[in-house]
């Protein structure tokens, strides 16, 4: 095992980080900005370095800052947890050539999954299906028009360097590819450096549900079963749910083992998501995520496994602590995003937290790093914390998350606890009928 781990993040998920290495006997580095010198993972961490100043190009970004950190504090591994480095290729090879452990997969895997071309094509070699769509990259408008036909209306053209739903156009009728394709590859170029795009079948009325893979470098792949993330906003995750109160326990198999046996081809290392959109009973590939995910604990609280000493342990060249056969599945678990923003605007509502009070007792976890007087700063994204209810079944679940928010004492900044609990309410909501678009229909409704 690892001696010391440098936590290259920051808030609930560097926090949840160490968690995981304190319960595995190994020490911490925390880093962190000028901006979050007093923040908790800052405090709990058994070191800590100051990598720059509060914008994350200078810090949480700062590969050579971050590197440094490793070297002086003596960090045999690093852990990037979400967003910022974890998907960095580029990052993860540097940290082997200083003779660091990456706590992820091979940078490989992060470079192929990175390009969505890539990645389709080895996904499909591997057994998964995918959306229908164009054979790799389209070029120009007549191979475009080609592939389109072929498809048929409605298209959606992406951006093979995007991901996360950034750069994509719609093209309901032949009359709208041109500028469909011009106006995304332009956008591409401008957001990512890169115009390359691709199409595929616009699929109307999915919903999101994605796949927890985790494997060890002794062959073993378990597959942990699926979230639903269906409830966006504008791509960025509101409520996960796990397990989806959309499938059955025969479409749950079935795709789980597709799913399973696909990674287990691939060779992959570590935790990671493979996202699909469903739709009609049928599920189609659309990215994989090599990271540990922010609704990760929804999965943990279902199936009673703990994804980040997982992760950590597999860094570390262990076996996966259970097989396939030992997973199962116990009642229902719901994540809600508790942000720092106006509940109707979801303008950001930075500031200090003048007055916390966090919910508790049976079912209910806050991963959280915020505390009374906490100021959370203006450069970050958002989120106070996740408020992960778990319950015997989903009815249950909702009774104890209703629950739980109205336990919530948080004063001083605006918050999405509001939002929840009018959520909570809606029949849709209730009995899980909802899509990808339900979300953003009900947010527009006069209530
Ligand atoms: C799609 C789609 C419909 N058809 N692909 C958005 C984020 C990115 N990961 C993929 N996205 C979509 N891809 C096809 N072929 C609809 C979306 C989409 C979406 C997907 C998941 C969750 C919310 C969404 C909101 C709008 C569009």
């Amino acid at each position: 095992m690892f001696e010391k781990v440098l936590i290259a993040n920051r808030g609930e998920i560097a926090l949840r980080i160490h968690r995981a290495c304190k319960e595995l006997g190994v020490s911490t580095v925390a880093v962190h900005s000028t901006a979050d010198a007093t923040a908790m993972h800052v405090r709990l961490a058994d070191e800590s370095v100051c990598i720059g100043p509060p914008a994350p190009k200078d810090s949480y970004l700062n590969i050579p800052a971050i590197i440094s950190a490793a070297e002086i504090t003596g960090a045999d591994a690093i852990h990037p947890g979400y967003g910022f480095l974890s998907e960095n290729a580029r990052f993860a090879d540097i940290v082997a050539a200083h003779n660091i452990t990456f706590i992820g997969p091979q940078a490989e895997h992060i470079r192929v999954m990175g390009d969505k071309i890539a990645a389709k094509t080895a996904i499909a070699d591997v057994g998964i299906p995918l959306v229908p769509g164009s054979d790799g990259a389209i070029t120009d408008f007549e191979s475009g028009r080609k592939s389109a036909e072929k498809i048929g209306y409605p298209v959606l053209i992406k951006a093979s360097s995007g991901g996360g739903g950034r750069g994509m156009k719609l093209a309901r009728r032949p009359q709208e590819l041109e500028e469909a394709l011009a106006t995304a590859r332009t956008e591409s170029k401008a957001a990512f450096g890169d115009d390359t795009v691709y199409i595929e079948k616009y699929l109307e009325q999915p919903r999101h549900i994605e796949i927890q893979i985790v494997a060890d470098s002794h062959g073993n792949v378990a597959q942990l079963g699926e979230r639903d993330c269906s409830l966006q906003r504008r791509h960025q995750k509101i409520l996960e749910e796990a397990l989806s109160p959309a499938l059955t326990e025969k479409e749950r198999v079935r795709i789980g083992e597709i799913t399973r046996k696909a990674i287990a081809k691939l060779g992959y290392l570590g935790v990671g998501t493979i996202e699909y959109l469903y739709e009609n009973g049928e599920f189609y590939f659309i990215e994989m995520n090599t990271r540990l995910q922010v609704e990760h604990p929804i999965t943990e609280q279902v199936t009673r496994i703990d994804l980040v000493r997982e992760q950590i342990k597999i860094a570390a060249g262990r076996k996966l602590s259970f097989s396939q056969k030992d997973v199962t599945f116990k009642g229902h678990a719901i994540e809600c995003r508790i942000n720092a923003e106006d509940p109707r605007t979801f303008r950001p509502s930075p500031g200090e937290i003048t007055h916390f009070h966090q919910p508790g007792g049976p079912g209910v976890r806050f991963d959280s790093a915020v505390y009374t007087g906490y100021r959370i700063p203006p450069y970050y994204d958002s989120m106070i914390g996740k408020l992960v209810v778990f319950g015997d079944d989903r009815k249950h679940c909702l009774a104890r998350l209703k629950r739980a928010l109205s336990e919530i004492a948080l004063v001083g900044v605006d918050t999405t606890v509001p939002l929840f609990v009018d959520l909570l309410e809606d029949p849709d909501f209730q009995r899980g009928e909802y899509n990808i678009h339900w979300l953003e229909k009900w947010l527009e409704k006069d209530k």
